[in-house]
């Protein structure tokens, strides 16, 4: 099941480990890179020596390549798009904006740029401006979503854009693998599933709310803010919820938001931490290595689409 992505990247298995701001470090993308799928060290909005550092270290660990995430509505992602080019990252993805001003000096850095794109303007956008693959993320993806899902984004963007198309959105075993295949994806990206990796540094209680969590335990907070982010529901949640009810000022999103993210990975708060999730938690129920993961999936789809279906 080589793609064409896997002979662009060089990587064995066109599986690629979402982003995760606080949560995807150098132990997690090492460990996916490893396995031969692509390991993505998120630059969320951390500082860019923090991720420097981590890009360094998943270079100790493997050989292979790996990616760096950058969130466009950090206040470092100027500084983060120069670091990655010091550094001589082979890969990029960005999510939560469109990256066109670093396009040239990217791709002056031979670096393959790929960002992600909720709708089928900003991938024909994203295209011409250089991309040279698109992640097409549906709703069900934990984080900042857009509106579509998986399953109608995938192939209207397959069918407006000629580079490949990475699915990513509610796939967490080989059936939505082999099913994002089937709507025209050369990869899919992979992101709630990699949290209950062994190699995954997430808090404890982060993990055990995945393995937890039940088909309708995840909501969209933050519409109204234009920062809708999909999280597991919990106080935190509620009171976004509360907020949009009563059409707060966006300040006091702000205000709610800020930290919350890190509260939930780094010191397990599970009432007012920020527990981004997507809505595929619910069928990740058991804790494997990365390398797992990626061989359990790889064999479920491999088996699935070759399978006589007269
Ligand atoms: O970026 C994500 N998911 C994320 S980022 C994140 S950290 C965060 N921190 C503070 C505030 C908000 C988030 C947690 N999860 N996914 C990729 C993604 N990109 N989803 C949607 C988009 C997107 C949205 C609009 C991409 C491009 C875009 O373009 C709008 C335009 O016209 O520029």
């Amino acid at each position: 099941m080589k793609s064409r992505v896997c002979e662009m990247l060089g990587i064995e298995y066109p599986i690629f480990q979402g982003a995760m701001a606080w949560i995807a470090n150098a132990s997690l993308a090492a460990a996916v890179s490893e396995a031969g799928g692509l390991g993505i060290i998120a630059g969320g909005t951390a500082p860019v020596e923090l991720i420097r550092k981590e890009v360094r270290k998943a270079k100790e660990i493997t050989s292979k390549p790996i990616g760096v995430n950058i969130m466009l509505l950090s206040p470092y992602a100027d500084e983060m798009a120069k670091m990655v080019c010091e550094e001589g990252v082979k890969v990029v993805t960005t999510g939560a904006g469109t990256p066109g001003k670093y396009m040239d000096m990217w791709k002056a850095h031979n670096i393959k740029v790929i960002p992600v794109v909720p709708s089928v303007a900003i991938a024909k956008r994203m295209v011409r401006s250089g991309a040279d693959a698109v992640i097409a993320e549906g709703v069900e993806a934990g984080g900042h979503v857009g509106e579509l899902t998986t399953m109608v984004l995938v192939p209207q963007i397959v069918d407006a854009v000629d580079v490949p198309v990475i699915a990513a959105g509610g796939i967490g075993d080989g059936r939505g693998m082999a099913a994002a295949f089937m709507l025209g994806a050369d990869a899919v990206q992979v992101g709630t599933r990699f949290l209950i990796a062994y190699e995954c540094t997430v808090h404890e209680n982060y993990k055990k709310k995945i393995l937890n969590a039940k088909d309708i335990d995840t909501v969209v907070t933050g519409r109204r803010s234009g920062h809708p982010v999909r999280v597991i529901r919990n106080k935190l949640s509620r009171s976004f919820q509360e907020l949009d009810m009563k059409a707060a000022p966006l300040e006091e999103y702000e205000k709610l938001g800020t930290g919350a993210l890190a509260k939930a990975v780094l010191e397990g708060d599970m009432e007012y931490g920020s527990i981004m999730a997507g809505q595929i938690a619910a069928i990740v129920n058991k804790e494997q290595s990365c390398k797992e993961i990626i061989t359990e999936m790889m064999k479920e789809a491999d088996e699935l689409l070759n399978r006589s279906w007269r």
